[in-house]
């Protein structure tokens, strides 16, 4: 088999979405999801000027072999660009040998070791009865985990707070928007609201928190502490992640679960967190880790350490980076949860996949491949449109992480 073609696919069906689509000469094609969210246009060119003309001609089959050809052949290596665009080539090409097999992915990937994959849905409230309401509807939607995200008294606009049923994407800007931040008030303020949400939900509901980078590591053990009571299934990203070592502070000083990863590109960017053992959930988007073929050692490495996964899962994600993540996470041991908040109904359609999700859980379907079909013309009716994740100012102007 040959591959013929390469065409990169930029739509907006309630957000921005890249998509590489192989195609060989048996006829046979393959979808790989390449979104970086608000900068997708670089590895739009970095596909079509630098990646699709290496392509034709080469044996599909040879997946290892072309991931390795276009890490270690560019020799400027990692970084969130290249590695999407890698990500994309690595998934179309394992969608087409799958297709050629007849089989599902998972079934290439070793066979199901479980029956279904549960999934965690996002939660969030201006205030506390507002957060109240929204578990509720998660739970409604059959979630049986729940991130849990409010407001900051003080703070006109946080992270990952939005009203149920109004899409992040309905937030998006052609310029960054200004949010504002005060770590101090934000760690007074949440203790109180796990008491709060335990005290209405019981003690058995799995809840997540996600502190999105921005505290110190001695701000991040503190945290962790005052959350113990609480029992959480992890603290997300507590502090900028590229600081490896900075994980040893907080590791050191709280039992408090840790999840770690949603911004990194390469297994590199682990080695201190795994080999020492400091988190206890690796969290890499297959999108924006070089694709299936190195998340799987990723996977495998954390193993050794009892680390689990759990493959980032935001509505940036497309469904077909979505997809590739829940036949991964079905074939492998050492599955942690998958986050998951689903998409617009319009890009299920112009996405049409074949997982689905039922009581919490997801499952890859059996369609052969990844099991998605891209609708081209409907893609086409919904061109790109820019827009930027907001950005983070504390009271004084200072930018801080976002
Ligand atoms: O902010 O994917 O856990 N999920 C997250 C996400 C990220 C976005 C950035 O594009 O933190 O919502
Ligand atoms: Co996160």
């Amino acid at each position: 088999m040959k591959i013929v073609d390469a065409k990169v696919v930029v739509t907006s069906p309630g957000r921005n979405f890249v998509t590489l689509r192989i195609t060989t000469d048996e006829g046979i094609t393959g979808l790989g999801d390449a979104t970086l969210n608000g900068r997708e246009l670089a590895v739009v060119s970095y596909l079509l000027d630098h990646v699709v003309p290496l392509l034709i001609g080469r044996d599909p089959h040879r997946i290892e072999d072309t991931w390795q050809y276009l890490y270690r052949g560019a020799y400027w290596r990692r970084g969130p660009v290249t590695m999407a665009a890698i990500a994309a080539v690595d998934v179309a090409l394992w969608d087409i040998k799958a297709k050629a097999a007849g089989l599902p992915l998972y079934q290439l990937l070793g066979g199901a070791s479980r029956d279904r994959v549960r999934a965690y849905g996002h939660a969030s409230g201006r205030d506390v009865p507002e957060l109240f309401d929204s578990i509720r509807a998660r739970q409604a939607e059959g979630y049986q985990a729940i991130r849990v995200q409010t407001g900051v008294p003080g703070l006109a606009k946080v992270y990952g707070v939005h009203r149920d049923g109004e899409s992040a994407a309905e937030g998006r800007h052609p310029r960054p928007v200004v949010e504002d931040w005060d770590t101090a008030a934000y760690l007074r303020h949440i203790p109180g609201v796990f008491e709060a949400v335990r005290g209405e939900f019981g003690p058995e509901l799995p809840l997540l928190h996600d502190a999105h980078h921005r505290l110190t590591p001695v701000q991040a053990a503190r945290l962790g502490k005052a959350l113990e009571p609480y029992d959480l299934f992890w603290l997300e990203d507590c502090t900028p992640a590229e600081n490896q070592e900075g994980l040893r502070l907080v590791r050191r000083q709280t039992s408090t679960p840790l999840a770690i990863g949603e911004v990194f590109n390469s297994v590199f960017d682990y080695q201190t967190l795994v080999g020492e053992q400091l988190i206890d959930y690796v969290r890499s988007a297959v999108t924006h880790f070089g694709g299936v073929t190195p998340l799987r050692k990723l996977f495998d490495y954390a193993a050794q350490y009892q680390i689990k996964s759990a493959v980032h899962g935001p509505e940036d994600i497309s469904p077909v980076g979505m997809a590739a993540a829940i036949h991964l996470d079905l074939a492998i041991h050492n599955f942690g949860i998958q986050e998951y908040s689903g998409h617009t109904a319009l890009t299920d359609e112009v996405f049409r996949h074949a997982y689905t999700f039922t009581d919490g859980h997801l499952h890859p379907g059996e369609a052969p491949g990844i099991g998605v079909e891209l609708d081209e013309e409907l893609a086409a009716a919904h061109p790109y449109r820019p827009a930027y994740l907001p950005v983070n100012r504390l009271a004084d102007g200072t930018v801080h992480d976002w």
